[in-house]
């Protein structure tokens, strides 16, 4: 049955493919559709099987007999167009239709191309998990216990000891409790917050943190990195400040603003990233000893840069998966 099936496919093809007048056309209706025709045959036939034969040639019986029909269909209508003088809706001549090619997401290219910035300074990449104890996410980082991110209005707790973390410096907590100084490392990922959803803020954004711990590292130290990932990051011109600030897990603290003036527009200051040398207190609720170490850390919104740096003023298109949006970059 399976040979006889091939086989009038086949010879349908070939034959269907020459045909250039209504006669032929016709002669191949009565061959293979007719109610004598091969087709119906091998229908026939097909009801005589056994039936636990039927199964394996029922499918692909419809679909040689929906094949076939499509097939003459197609060619009696250009064949009858042909034959009043009306054009085929078919145009050959037309190019084809291009494959769309996927490409990576903005905030993908972001990640990618801070990573590069950071490994060329000297850091490795170190990742974590998004669901945090409240120890890492919070205790161990210096939070008091009256701290409002703590409140379940801005985390999402998932008891009372885990929650989704609400930054990646977790993940700095990891790294420092497994291995001894010193450590240099990025830690991007996402990170989830209980705010009200609008133009600026999302529950879900991606952070790029990083840590750098040994003897003797200096506030000195921080800023010469972030100023040369500035520079690569924004361009060498780049205008920058840095300005007083308070985190819980270092002092002291600092923000860093770059100046950002688009073409035709007033220019302004505009914070890009937070920093500080990490808290003594931080270092010795995770074994470190803060009279032999010091260490700084930093950290920064991707979302945040990107919509700096490409002019985006609302952080939900990033997450909407509008081809729109993300084809434009
Ligand atoms: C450890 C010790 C110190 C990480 C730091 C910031 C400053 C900061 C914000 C930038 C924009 C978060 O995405 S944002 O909202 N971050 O300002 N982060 S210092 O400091 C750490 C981290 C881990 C153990």
């Amino acid at each position: 049955m399976e040979d006889r099936i091939k086989s009038i496919q086949t010879d349908f093809d070939n034959e269907i493919a020459v045909v250039d007048d209504i006669k032929k056309l016709e002669e191949i209706r009565l061959k293979y559709l007719s109610r004598k025709g091969l087709v119906p045959l091998l229908f026939e036939d097909f009801r005589k099987l056994p039936s636990d034969e039927k199964p394996k040639y029922g499918k692909t019986l419809n679909i040689l007999k929906n094949v076939v029909q499509q097939k003459f269909d197609d060619v009696k209508n250009n064949l009858e167009m042909n034959a009043s003088g009306k054009k085929s809706t078919v145009d050959l001549t037309l190019p084809a239709r291009r494959n769309e090619v996927g490409s990576l997401h903005i905030l993908t290219q972001t990640l990618y191309e801070m990573k590069e910035i950071f490994k060329g300074l000297g850091f490795s990449v170190y990742e974590g998990p998004e669901l945090e104890s409240d120890f890492n996410n919070f205790e161990a980082l210096n939070f008091p216990a009256d701290h409002p991110a703590r409140d379940m209005q801005d985390t999402f707790f998932i008891n009372e000891n885990f929650l989704l973390r609400t930054h990646t410096s977790p993940v700095q907590v990891r790294l420092m409790k497994s291995k001894k100084p010193p450590l240099r490392a990025i830690m991007p990922g996402k990170v989830y917050r209980n705010e009200a959803i609008s133009a600026k803020s999302y529950c879900l954004f991606h952070q790029v943190e990083g840590l750098y711990v040994d003897t003797d590292v200096t506030f000195a130290e921080l800023k010469g990195t972030l100023v040369a990932f500035a520079q690569q990051f924004f361009g060498e011109n780049v205008k920058y400040r840095f300005r007083p600030s308070f985190f819980p897990f270092t002092e002291p603290s600092a923000e860093v603003d770059i100046w950002w003036e688009p073409k035709g527009k007033q220019g302004r200051w505009l914070e890009i990233l937070g920093c500080g040398m990490v808290d003594p207190n931080v270092l010795r609720n995770v074994d470190i000893d803060p009279e032999k170490y010091t260490g700084y850390a930093f950290g920064m919104g991707v979302e945040r840069t990107a919509m700096l740096r490409y002019g985006i003023t609302d952080i939900r298109t990033f997450f909407d998966n509008d081809k729109r949006f993300l084809t434009q970059f």
